[in-house]
C-alpha cells in the first residue's frame, strides 16, 4: 500500500487522519509544478489527476480523501474517528457533509475561482470567487452557534474525521487569506484546541 499525496488540502486530510491514528504508509510526493498529476502513468491510477490517491498492494486505487480514510479506518480501527455507535456514525456522517458542503467547499470556491493556479484547470468565474469570499464569515458564524452548545469537537463529545475537514478548511482559509473572523468566540476556542494537536503539523 501507497500514498500518493503532495501539496493541498486533501493530502493534508489523510496525513492528519494518520497522524491522529498513529500509522505510516510509504508516500509518494506528487509534484504538481512538474506536472506529475498529469503523467499517464498517474491517470491510470486517477483519472481525474488529483491526489490523494491510495494504492494498495494488488493496484486497486482508491481516491477521493474521506474515502482513502475510510479504508484506513477499517484497517486500523482504533481510535475510532467515523463514530463508534450507530448514533456516532450517523453524527459523523452527517457533519462530514456538512463541513464539507458548508465550510470547505465555501473556501476552496474562492480559491478555484480567483487563483491562478488553477486557471487552466477551471473556468474560473471571479463574480462567484467573490460571492463565495462574502459568504465564508456567514459559514464560520453558522458553525459558531452550532458550537455555542459547548461541545468539544465538530460532531459531539469525540475527535472525528468531520474536524479534520475544519482543520484543513481553516488552514486553508489563512492560506488564502480568509482567516476565521473575529466574533465567532466558539468556533475559535475548537479552532485553538485543533491547532494544539500533533497532527496539526502533519
Ligand atoms: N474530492 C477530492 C479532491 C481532490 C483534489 O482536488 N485534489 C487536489 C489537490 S488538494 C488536486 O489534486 N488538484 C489537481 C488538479 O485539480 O489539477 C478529495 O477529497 O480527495
Amino acid at each position: 500500500m501507497r500514498l500518493y499525496q503532495g501539496d493541498g488540502p486533501n493530502s493534508y486530510r489523510v496525513r492528519i487522519f494518520m497522524a491522529e491514528k498513529g500509522i505510516e504508509v510509504p508516500m509518494v510526493r506528487i509534484d504538481f509544478a512538474k506536472r506529475e498529476h498529469r503523467a499517464p502513468e498517474f491517470l491510470k491510477l486517477n483519472s481525474l489527476g488529483q491526489i490523494p490517491v491510495l494504492e494498495l498492494d494488488d493496484g486497486t486505487a482508491i481516491t477521493e480523501s474521506i474515502a482513502i480514510c475510510r479504508y484506513l479506518e477499517e484497517l486500523y480501527p482504533q481510535p475510532p474517528l467515523f463514530g463508534h455507535d450507530a448514533p456516532s456514525r450517523g453524527k459523523v456522517e452527517m457533519w462530514n457533509r456538512r463541513m464539507e458542503q458548508q465550510i470547505s467547499a465555501t473556501i476552496g470556491n474562492v480559491a478555484l475561482h480567483s487563483d491562478p493556479f488553477f486557471k487552466e484547470r477551471h473556468t474560473q468565474v471571479p463574480a462567484f470567487a467573490e460571492a463565495q469570499r462574502a459568504a465564508v464569515p456567514q459559514k464560520w458564524a453558522w458553525l459558531d452557534n452550532e458550537l455555542a452548545d459547548g461541545r468539544p469537537f465538530i460532531a459531539g463529545e469525540f475527535f472525528s474525521t468531520a474536524d479534520i475537514i475544519g482543520m484543513v478548511a481553516s488552514w486553508l482559509g489563512d492560506v488564502f487569506g480568509m482567516p476565521i473572523p473575529d466574533g465567532v468566540d466558539n468556533v475559535h476556542r475548537w479552532d485553538k484546541a485543533m491547532r494544539a494537536r500533533p497532527s496539526w503539523k502533519a
